[in-house]
């Protein structure tokens, strides 16, 4: 299978970057007019990341973003306007203003789960969104986003670890900006890729040039598809940098300024958009219709937020507690016998398999099979334990073993 994107999958791409980096203009506005409620943080730059990944999920996929994942959000389908109340708190909003930020999802028809502000706890709600699916027969595959400061979370190894022993179908995007406020990735951990800490779970991973949206949109597909096969959880880390700082609140003056002009010249948007200019895939009129229609939509969205009720006084005593709210009923997509007992495949105990060979057992065996045993172990005495396999597996490499207080003489 191609993963390369069609003429409408370019127009696609380059859209919704577009749309990204407006929405978020029009909110630094609306921040500046004192009219956004919480903190306001910025994707500028990493636009490629989200919308590239995300389109790569189809729409039966279960996706959780976190604050830069804007676009990932216009790529499932949710309209700026609700995410232009839901920073304003309006009570049009999908939390119906009672967040200033980001924190909503639909688990009802698009399949997001809300923003976790404490980084890393996502990557185990969605490992156990992926099996819980799985379970269900459904052949879903799950994505969220990680910073490089959050995968230093403890959280971020123990979900992974999770996922990978679990075979879970989740794609975990690691978005390397650089930064963690004002930490540089390099005091963050003292390794080259990111996509390295992969290695310690036995998954797989990318390294992506995170402002090419192609290579991104390119590698999220491959990897989607290879979870969606069974093959388990992937790791993409995707290299880009945070164009602006933390928050509103940070002027970043603690970047280098050649650092951001290396990166302003790879502006992920201006690198499509000369992508599709010289394969002749948009001109100039195609380029103003695509920004005439991005306008329009933002301006009557822009317009609804700030013509939206504030939420009335009472609700602030309503649904804090959930008094039957929501009713989440799982979803079958194959026969519920297939999971109960004759039929279950869960056995009361996990087998034990591969104990003398597997995790480097058969070295370890090896050294207590004395030379005069046979591949068996036999005649090697009660001290041995090693299947045939084991002890055939460490043959040859077996050195002479001093005598030692505690173990039985080599010779
Ligand atoms: C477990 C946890 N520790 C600390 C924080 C506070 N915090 C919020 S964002 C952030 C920096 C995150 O950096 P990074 O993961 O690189 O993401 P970026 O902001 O660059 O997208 C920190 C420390 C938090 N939200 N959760
Ligand atoms: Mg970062």
């Amino acid at each position: 299978m191609s993963m390369q994107p069609t003429r409408q999958q370019h127009h696609d791409l380059y859209y919704y970057m577009k749309l990204n980096r407006a929405v978020e203009d029009t909110m630094v506005k609306l921040f500046r007019q004192n009219k956004i409620v919480g903190g306001l943080y910025s994707s500028l730059g990493q636009e490629a990341i989200s919308v590239g990944t995300a389109y790569a999920l189809e729409r039966r996929d279960w996706m959780a973003p976190m604050i830069r994942n804007i676009g990932a959000l216009l790529v499932k389908g949710v309209p700026p306007r609700d995410i232009f109340t839901q920073h304003m708190a309006k009570y049009t909003s999908p939390t119906r203003g009672k967040d200033g930020t980001s924190h909503f999802g639909d688990l009802e028809n698009l399949h997001i789960v809300s923003p976790i502000s404490m980084l890393g706890d996502l990557i185990p709600v969605m490992a156990g969104v992926a099996i819980g699916a799985r379970y269900l027969g459904q052949k879903i595959v799950t994505m969220t986003w990680i910073g490089d400061g959050g995968s230093s979370t403890g959280v971020f190894h123990e979900g992974l670890n999770f996922a990978a022993v679990q075979k879970a179908p989740f794609v975990l995007i690691l978005e390397n900006n650089q930064w963690a406020y004002s930490t540089p990735v390099l005091r963050q951990a003292p390794i080259e890729n990111l996509a390295d800490r992969a290695k310690a779970y036995g998954i797989d991973s990318y390294v992506v040039d995170g402002n090419d949206v192609v290579a991104v949109y390119a590698t999220a597909k491959e990897a989607v598809e290879r979870a969606r096969a069974g093959k388990g959880p992937i790791l993409i880390e995707a290299k880009t940098m945070r164009m602006l700082g933390h928050a509103q609140h940070d002027p970043a003056e603690y970047v280098p300024k050649e650092m951001r002009a290396f990166w302003e010249s790879r502006d992920p948007i201006t690198l499509h958009e000369e992508l599709l200019f010289s394969e002749k895939l948009l001109d100039a009129k195609g380029k103003q219709e695509i920004e005439a229609k991005i306008e329009a939509l933002l301006e009557k969205d822009r317009e609804f937020a700030e013509n939206s009720p504030l939420p009335p006084p009472e609700l602030a005593a309503e649904g804090v507690y959930c008094e039957g709210c929501h009713k989440i009923e799982p979803k079958w997509e194959r026969p519920v016998a297939e999971v109960m007992p004759p039929k279950a495949s869960t056995k009361p105990a996990w087998p034990a398999t591969g104990y003398a060979t597997g995790h480097g057992a058969a070295r370890v065996a090896a050294q207590f099979i004395p030379a005069g045993a046979d591949a068996s172990g036999n005649g090697a005495g009660p001290l041995v334990r090693a299947t045939s396999k084991g002890a055939a597996l460490s043959r040859g490499k077996r050195k002479p073993i001093k005598p030692a207080a505690s173990r039985r003489p080599g010779r």
